[in-house]
């Protein structure tokens, strides 16, 4: 048992173990690296908090880069693919890195698309094409989000709900677990969140459906427009 902290430390040092312990992680070293926060950690309050997002960027997806790169080092064919292309075509990678490229490559995709698909005064209604497509395919935005709702808390778990846009650009929910997500499956996401506890513990608890609420103020229509007129 550790009593103090003056054991801890002789306890670490008996240890091996480096005595301080920085929070932040290392700089990726490879080919993937953490890209930055697109606005500050508190622009999503009151609906996301700051110290979420701050725990969320700086900790969990910079060790899904980390880890990626640790995956793909050793593998130089893997290491200079795109993560596009990690993602359509992880089940034949090496198998001893299978499921790192997987479960790494997928929570480097889906945060990098996360931020994106969230801004400072974001929310209110998507407009133009994809507000047609919306409003052909669902019967209108309260009905997609009715749907999106349910999806995102069908996640057993953890996992992520999606609008995507297939390849013949149809519109479609889903979600799928853990890191999995669209562009493993020939997809493109319109609009994406993540249902891990670690996206909303510290606000909101358990009560992923009060988060998932509160997120649909976040959302940048602008961007899930832009995903959707991509062409393929
Ligand atoms: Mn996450």
């Amino acid at each position: 048992m550790v009593s103090s902290r003056r054991d801890l430390l002789k306890y670490l040092s008996l240890a091996g173990a480096a005595p301080a312990v920085s929070l932040a992680q290392a700089p990726a070293k490879g080919p993937f690296t953490l890209p930055p926060l697109p606005y500050a950690f508190d622009a999503l309050e009151p609906h996301i908090d700051a110290r979420t997002m701050e725990i969320h960027h700086d900790r969990h997806h910079a060790a899904y880069v980390n880890n990626l790169n640790a995956a793909v080092a050793g593998h130089p064919d893997w290491a200079s693919k795109s993560i596009t292309q990690l993602m359509a075509q992880w089940q034949s990678a090496p198998e001893a890195v299978r499921t790192a490229i997987r479960n790494n490559g997928g929570g480097h995709i889906n945060h990098s698309f996360f931020w994106n698909v969230m801004k400072k005064n974001g929310g209110g209604k998507p407009s133009g094409e994809l507000a047609a497509a919306i409003d052909k395919k669902f019967g209108g935005f309260d009905a997609l989000k009715d749907q999106f709702n349910k999806s995102a808390m069908g996640v057993f778990g953890s996992g992520w709900a999606w609008l995507i846009k297939d390849g013949g650009g149809a519109l479609s929910i889903g979600n799928t677990p853990n890191q999995d997500n669209p562009w493993m499956h020939g997809g493109t996401p319109v609009i994406g969140i993540d249902v891990w506890e670690h996206a909303y513990y510290l606000k909101h608890q358990n009560k992923r459906a009060d988060y998932v609420a509160a997120w649909w103020n976040t959302v940048n229509w602008d961007f899930a427009s832009e995903q959707f007129l991509k062409k393929a």
